[in-house]
């Protein structure tokens, strides 16, 4: 059942009838479904501790609208949660840790979280939600990369310009490289757990690669997320599950990426896909990469901008549309419909010669 779905297939670069669509934070707060639910139980984590109602906001855009794939409703910063250091979300704030990460104390305390009594929520939550759509729709997993995740533990919150952690990474660069490996080692067994759970593609997502000075990113991020690659791709039970690696703004690391042994790159809207085709298309499948701000846009206008993406990848397989980072809160549902509409319109010309 697995690899018959457009998304697995598209990921493994095999024909398709259509080019398959999802599209990150496809379950959040634009839906008027999901902010009653927010409004009813209250806080984020409260949601994604419980595996009931994570499950039932991970279907609620499937029911709206026809995507190809689901995405687990948690949030990256469930193993630094999970590793103690008392995470808070206040209503249109973001994340706040109580504790931050920051000495070689700080680094040798934290915990490995235990994948089944700290995070089994999470599990629990994939199998709920497998079960539920394992016959119609591809479920993805995910985590964050050790460097995105590891900006929130050191900064403390979201951050502009990162300069505690950059501090760290030019006067302490080993103390970094610590706290890196403890991520890495909590999120390599955390997407194996979520696979076991029944996750048919993981995703990793480093939202913040991109505010890496250049050689920094290839020795601070490339290298873990490609720990986690390979951990995943030596282990018999994980071994054929796509991975999808996607930096924001890391346009010019495309060629390093495809080299890790992922499936697929996430790229954002400041690169050409047509480009990003030539250089690695030989090697992956590539997911992207409209910008959500697109979608404030008039219908016609969003008709227009979807195609340009759909004419630029061009023809054949490898291609999953996506947007080119989360949805945001402003946007009107019906124009993700006209999107989505457009992708299932439009899209079939590119597939029907293979
Ligand atoms: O107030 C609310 O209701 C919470 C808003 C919200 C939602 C819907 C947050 C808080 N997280 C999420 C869900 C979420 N987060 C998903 C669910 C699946 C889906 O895509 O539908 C995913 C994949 C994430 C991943 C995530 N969390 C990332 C990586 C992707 C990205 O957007 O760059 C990051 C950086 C976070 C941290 C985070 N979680 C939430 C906030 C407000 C933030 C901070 C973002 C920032 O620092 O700018």
């Amino acid at each position: 059942m697995q690899s018959s779905f457009r998304f697995i297939k598209a990921l493994k670069r095999q024909p398709v009838d259509c080019t398959p669509v999802w599209f990150m934070r496809q379950a959040g707060r634009y839906l008027p479904e999901y902010r009653a639910i927010r409004e009813k139980v209250g806080g984020f984590m409260g949601m994604c501790k419980n595996p009931e109602i994570a499950c039932q906001i991970t279907l609620q855009p499937l029911k709206r609208f026809s995507l190809d794939a689901a995405i687990i409703f948690s949030d990256i910063l469930t193993i630094p949660d999970a590793m103690g250091l008392g995470l808070h979300f206040k209503t249109n704030e973001g994340p706040h840790f109580e504790r931050t990460v920051r000495t070689k104390q700080d680094v040798e305390n934290l915990p490995i979280p235990d994948m089944q009594s700290d995070l089994g929520y999470v599990s629990e939550a994939v199998r709920l939600t497998a079960h539920e759509i394992q016959h119609h729709t591809p479920l993805i997993g995910f985590c964050g990369s050790p460097w995105t995740v590891a900006t929130y533990m050191v900064e403390g919150k979201s951050s502009k310009h990162f300069s505690t952690i950059k501090n760290m990474l030019y006067s302490d660069p080993k103390l970094l490289h610590a706290l890196l490996k403890k991520i890495t080692t909590a999120s390599a067994l955390y997407l194996e757990a979520q696979i076991q759970a029944g996750a048919n593609a993981v995703m990793i997502f480093d939202s913040w690669g991109g505010a890496l000075e250049y050689n920094s990113y290839l020795q601070f991020s490339l290298p873990y997320m490609q720990e986690i690659v390979t951990h995943l791709k030596t282990k018999p039970s994980t071994k054929d599950t796509p991975i999808i690696l996607f930096t924001k703004n890391g346009g010019q690391y495309l060629e390093h990426i495809a080299q890790t042994g992922c499936a697929a790159i996430g790229i954002d809207w400041t690169v050409d896909i047509a480009q990003a085709r030539s250089r690695v298309g030989h090697l992956v499948a590539l997911q992207g990469n409209l910008d959500p701000c697109v979608l404030t846009a008039n219908p016609e206008n969003i008709v227009r901008e979807v195609k340009s993406v759909l004419d630029r990848y061009g023809k054949g397989s490898g291609h999953i549309f996506n947007l080119g980072h989360g949805i945001t809160p402003d946007i009107n549902p019906d124009n993700v419909q006209v999107m989505i509409d457009t992708i299932k319109q439009y899209s079939p010309s590119f597939h029907s010669k293979e």
